[in-house]
């Protein structure tokens, strides 16, 4: 019988924070290109239940008509249970489908997975390619589960852990995402208030990891402690693809670190040599120290289309941020949002509160701080013991954490108090951020009525959205 794979983008929550969006399902149009290109006898189907408005039971029904031999989704910490639960609908549909998932929340909790959800059968850890396509095969042949590199399963009742692949060494040698497999949604793919209701979003991949070791993160544990990228001319390729064939105008580079001092010449290079850079949107996320130490390169690649950077700032204490294994100092914050003012890009800030000794006092000092950085967009978040963290096995060790459900891990919910502050009391900080940066009238009238196009989409966005209510109801 001929294999028919389907990859299901769950229904999910939003991140109210960043207002109306809705994102194409990246993650599996990257996985889908590549087992389009290796297994091209597969049927392959993306159905994705944001874009399609499928609630559960129309998911269900789906999964129904397509019947197919084998479901495959991903989702990180916040929509882990929206995973189990469309592995479940599968087997509910007919036991006899395969269910695969990946992704950074399963790759560091395989066997509390395994246990806790008995419908998913195979977890493909960490970079997912090759291995993907190695267990498909095995399945269509029947083959020997036990050979396959950087998979978990179940084998009577116990939990295998198969050694992990190596990583993919030339990253150019990935194909583009399979765009084409939800073109009939890309109309509908969109971030207002980053670009406009009507500029079509896109997510595409620059480069894979970080050598960092920030103690909150995920990503560098994820992609084995190193940062690949693709070629410059390559990303340039797949930036003017996804324009000219699918008129994708506002670009998210999913990389977790811009390294402009090892590519941003060449990307620049590259991408004046391309019409499309009078069109496009590029959003790049970065830290600090790269954007302070290449002011040159941050003018050059604004003629270019760059023009949203987020940067992790986290902390205004040097102690938290050597606590966070963070690198940075207070002082490329302040020398990044100068560059990003000079070159007309729009600054998004990250900032995280809920550190161990953080107090009402050290909160405060961190919200004058984020004030007087000024940057365009900030962004407060929790701190949140993410599963495949240094924090999360410290919390853990330390019973800190007090919330379990993983749907709240999304940052804006806190997981954990701190020595002096209760939960409850570090949510209300949260909410207190929000309303130090936010909440003047002033300043939104301002903001609002802003010469600067990008400003006055935000303040509409914050005002309009109701975002600081939204805060002040999660305490
Ligand atoms: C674009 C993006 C978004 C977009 C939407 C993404 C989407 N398509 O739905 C927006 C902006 C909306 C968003 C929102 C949020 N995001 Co986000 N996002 C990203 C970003 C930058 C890129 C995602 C991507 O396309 N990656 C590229 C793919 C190829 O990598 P991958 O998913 O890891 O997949 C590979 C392997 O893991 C594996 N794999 C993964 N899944 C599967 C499934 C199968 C079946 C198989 C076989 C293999 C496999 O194979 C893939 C190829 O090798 C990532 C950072 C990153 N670099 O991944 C953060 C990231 C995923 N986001 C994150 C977070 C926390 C959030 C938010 C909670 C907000 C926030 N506080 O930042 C919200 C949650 C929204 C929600 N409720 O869903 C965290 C997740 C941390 C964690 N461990 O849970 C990340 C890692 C950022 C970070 N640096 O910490 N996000
Ligand atoms: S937070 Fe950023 S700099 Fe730190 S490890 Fe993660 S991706 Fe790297």
């Amino acid at each position: 019988m001929k294999t028919s794979l389907l990859f299901v983008e769950p229904p999910h929550n939003f991140w109210f924070v960043m207002g109306e969006y809705l994102s194409p399902p990246s993650t599996l149009l990257i996985l889908a290109g590549y087992i389009e290109r290796e297994l091209p006898e597969v049927d392959i189907d993306i159905v994705d239940c944001q874009a399609d408005r499928l609630n559960w039971e129309g998911l269900e029904r789906y999964i129904q008509s397509a019947n197919p031999s084998i479901v495959l989704t991903s989702g990180y910490t916040t929509n882990a249970y929206a995973v189990a639960r469309t592995c479940e609908i599968a087997k509910r549909v007919n036991e006899d489908i395969v269910t695969i998932v990946g992704g950074i929340h399963f790759s560091f909790t395989p066997d509390e997975s395994l246990q806790t959800y008995p419908e998913i059968d195979y977890i493909v850890r960490g970079e997912g390619e090759q291995t993907v396509v190695n267990l498909i095969k095995t399945l269509q042949r029947k083959g020997k589960i036990s050979g396959i590199k950087g998979i978990s399963y179940r084998l009577n009742e116990r939990i295998i852990q198969n050694p992990s692949r190596p990583l993919i060494e030339n990253l150019d040698s990935l194909p583009f995402p399979a765009y084409h497999l939800v073109e009939k949604n890309l109309k509908h793919y969109h971030f207002t208030m980053m670009a406009g209701r009507n500029n079509r979003y896109m997510v595409l991949e620059g480069a894979r990891g970080c050598e960092h070791h920030c103690s909150f993160c995920t990503q560098w544990n994820h992609w084995g402690g190193r940062w690949r990228t693709k070629s410059a001319k390559r990303i340039a390729d797949e930036i003017e693809f996804l324009h000219n064939t699918y008129g994708g105008v506002f670009l998210w580079l999913a990389d977790d670190h811009m390294r402009l001092d090892i590519r941003g010449r060449q990307l620049y290079e590259e991408l004046k040599k391309r019409p499309c850079k009078e069109d496009i949107m590029l959003f790049f996320q970065s830290r600090t120290d790269d954007v302070a130490t290449n002011p040159d390169l941050v003018g050059k690649l604004r003629q270019v289309g760059m023009y949203w950077i987020m940067v992790g700032v986290e902390n205004d204490s040097e102690e938290t941020l050597k606590e966070y294994k963070k690198g940075t100092k207070t002082s490329d914050a302040y020398a990044t949002m100068k560059i990003l003012r000079d070159h007309d890009i729009f600054s998004h800030a990250m900032f995280v509160i809920g550190a161990r000794r953080d107090t009402h006092e050290s909160i405060e000092r961190l919200r004058q701080y984020s004030m007087d950085l000024a940057p365009d967009f900030a962004i407060y978040t929790a701190l949140t013991p993410l599963p495949g963290t240094v924090y999360y096995e410290k919390a853990k060790k330390n019973g800190w954490i007090e919330d379990t459900n993983y749907t709240n891990y999304d940052m804006a919910h806190a997981i954990m108090p701190t020595e002096i502050l209760t939960k409850k009391e570090v949510q209300e900080e949260l909410w207190r951020c929000y309303k130090t940066f936010y909440g003047s009238v002033t300043k939104n009238i301002s903001g609002i009525f802003s010469k600067n196009k990008l400003k006055r989409t935000l303040y509409r966005h914050m005002t309009g959205q109701f975002v600081l209510e939204k805060f002040r109801r999660l305490i």
